[in-house]
């Protein structure tokens, strides 16, 4: 099975979303999850709904102070490069240098934000464990909610959804990259029949539209490995000294 994105283009989303299902094997999928609960203890940033662990530097205004992602998430380049994945982005740059691994309890999520413009813009993330559903808010214009900063938009309803399962990659590109907001809510069963959900048939295979709606799926703890390219990077001692 060809692994291209383009045939995962996540029909009547605006522009780009992919969607790719079964992307890494159970076997890959366990020995990810391994790889992220056995990091040293330091490793993980405690947040109020989620906790998270940063590979290939810490990422600043100015740039990021690189250092090399660890082995067992370099094993995807290849299937990144196979999917171009992050294919005309940059002259150079086409693999991904930083990953941020989130691990978010039942219940827990992330409130809408884009991710800024510190990274090419281009998303991929794999998912382990369990499912998820990202909505996505168009952002108002005067406002720029970041990872850092998010907006609250609990109250407002999203323009779509997309739900994503274990094992599955989900790359995000250009306007969804730039204009949208996305963000997970803090629930802990999810109502296929809510939402504009845009993706339910590859996402459940093997159901007609109205079974797949009448599905409520309970979320377990969910890993996303989120694997971006920060374009400004430096070693550690040139960020330090300026050279
Ligand atoms: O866990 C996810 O799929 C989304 C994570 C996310 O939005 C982020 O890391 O900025």
């Amino acid at each position: 099975m060809t692994r291209f994105i383009g045939n995962g283009k996540v029909l009547g989303a605006p522009d780009s979303v992919y969607y790719l299902p079964d992307f890494i094997s159970v076997e890959e999928e366990q020995t990810l999850i391994n790889k992220v609960l056995t990091a040293p203890k330091p490793k993980w940033v405690h947040l109020k709904n989620r906790r998270l662990q940063n590979w290939g530097g810490i990422v600043m205004n100015n740039g990021m102070i690189a250092e090399p992602l660890p082995t067992w998430l370099t094993n995807l380049h290849p299937r990144f490069q196979e999917s171009g994945v992050f294919d005309g982005l940059h002259p150079t740059l086409n693999e991904p240098n930083h990953c941020l691994v989130n691990e978010y309890l039942a219940g827990q999520g992330i409130l809408p934000h884009k991710d800024g413009p510190a990274y090419l813009p281009t998303v991929a993330t794999v998912s382990l464990s369990s499912h998820c559903i990202l909505e996505f808010y168009k952002c108002p214009t005067d406002s720029e909610p970041r990872m850092d900063s998010p907006s609250d938009s609990r109250n407002q309803e999203p323009e779509f959804s997309i739900l994503v399962q274990p094992r599955s990659l989900l790359v995000l590109k250009s306007d969804v990259y730039k204009i949208y907001m996305h963000g997970i809510r803090e629930i802990t069963v999810d109502n296929l029949a809510e939402g504009n959900i845009l993706n339910l048939k590859e996402a459940i295979p093997g159901m007609d539209l109205s079974e797949a709606r009448a599905q409520q799926l309970e979320r377990g703890t969910r890993i996303s490995l989120t694997f971006r390219i920060v374009e400004k990077t430096k070693s550690g001692k040139k960020f330090l000294f300026g050279r």
